[in-house]
């Protein structure tokens, strides 16, 4: 096997056991490390970044970071200290990103292979936007979208619209949405977006801007690459654009963690499957698992508690396995009635593979 590729610089707290370096901008956690409890360890947590980020130093003094609030009656800007004074909420959200199962797709779309672990289940600590636009006057203008900006500074001399990550989402996002200081009881690092970063509960990890430096009420979609033409579900065969639809919101999705992930031996006799599920923009309303690939189900407990309807479920069903080959796979149901399909949306660039038959796991059992 290749020699693992080490943990870049910003990333180096990251448990190296835990994940495995695609590169050093996208670090994925394996399917055996997202932890006991319901919330993933900051160690074990996945990074994406569609830039290098942006000097470490930018955390020297986290208050004094800024960020300008446009598209409200009273447009400023403001510190981080002086948003720590006037409101705070904290809120447990699954971040995953929009190439999460990238590595089924059988056409092997250009992008990161992640299989499970561009996911984890997190909690954010900051200000909740609406009560900041609030507190600015309110939205000015028409209804519309809410862009967020990244803080990377960006090379001289190229157009900023090609590289600057800049994602609008539908305005309705900003009643959930938060500008986030903290991230698991922790100051937000640099890998995660720190000083500050925005969190569209229930959006797919690209919409979370990090490092954020601009947030602003929009009329319009931003006219960033990365909005107009990337991230976008385009049909096999096309060259996607503004016409496909954008990944926003995330889909009810679950995936089974243990027993027999990463190569760990199973004994035949009793065992317990476990696994992580989600509805993306509802509640978890229950989970099944097959063990014999999807001709039977049986409904596991939802275990641990119950973060709120933006965080994951952790899922648990005692079973007996007999040696030989199984098949385990799972399959969630929201509040809303959706279920997570059976079949991956095919499209060009490989965004939300939420197929339960590609995310089986198969074990051997002795
Ligand atoms: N932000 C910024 N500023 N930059 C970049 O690059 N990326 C994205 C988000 N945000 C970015 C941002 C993505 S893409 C993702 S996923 C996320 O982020 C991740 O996160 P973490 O924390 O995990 O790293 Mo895909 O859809």
């Amino acid at each position: 096997a290749p020699a693992a590729k080490p943990l870049p610089p910003y990333a180096a707290w990251k448990d190296a056991d835990s994940v495995i370096v695609h590169t050093p901008n996208t670090i994925e956690t394996r399917r055996s490390a997202f932890g006991d409890g319901v919330i993933t360890p900051s160690r074990q947590l996945y990074v994406r970044n569609n830039l290098p980020p942006p000097n470490p130093s930018i955390l020297d003094d986290r208050d004094a970071w800024t960020v300008e609030i446009l598209g409200v009656k009273q447009p400023r800007t403001l510190t981080v200290g002086e948003l720590k004074t006037l409101g705070v909420e904290t809120l447990a959200t699954v971040l995953q990103c929009s190439g999460n199962g990238r590595k089924f797709f059988p056409h092997k779309p250009s992008g990161t292979p992640w299989e499970v672990g561009a996911a984890g289940c997190v909690m954010w600590t900051g200000i909740p936007v609406r009560t900041l636009v609030e507190y600015l006057g309110g939205v000015e203008g028409a209804p519309g979208y809410m862009t967020g900006t990244g803080g990377e500074t960006l090379p001289e001399g190229l157009d900023p619209k090609t590289l600057a990550v800049e994602r609008s989402v539908p305005r309705e996002a900003m009643q959930d949405a938060l500008l986030a200081w903290e991230m698991n009881n922790e100051p937000l690092s640099l890998a995660h977006g720190g000083p500050l970063r925005l969190i569209v509960p229930g959006y797919t990890g690209v919409n979370n801007v990090k490092y954020i430096k601009r947030l602003a009420l929009t009329a319009e979609q931003s006219p960033a690459k990365i909005q107009q033409t990337s991230y976008r579900m385009a049909p096999m065969g096309s060259k996607p654009g503004p016409d496909n639809p954008s990944v926003w919101g995330m889909e009810p999705k679950s995936w089974i963690t243990t027993p027999g992930s990463d190569g760990q031996a199973v004994k035949a006799g009793r065992a317990v499957v476990r696994g992580v599920a989600f509805g993306g923009m509802h509640a978890v309303k229950r989970v099944d698992v097959s063990i014999d690939g999807g001709k039977t189900w049986k409904q596991a407990a939802l275990i641990g508690p119950d973060l709120g309807k933006y965080a994951w479920r952790q899922f648990a069903l005692p079973v007996e396995l007999s040696a030989g080959q199984h098949m385990l796979m799972s399959r969630v149901e929201d509040t809303d009635g959706r279920v997570q399909v059976e079949m991956r949306v095919e499209n060009v660039e490989g965004y939300v593979n939420s197929s339960w038959r590609d995310h089986a796991l198969t074990v051997n059992v002795s």
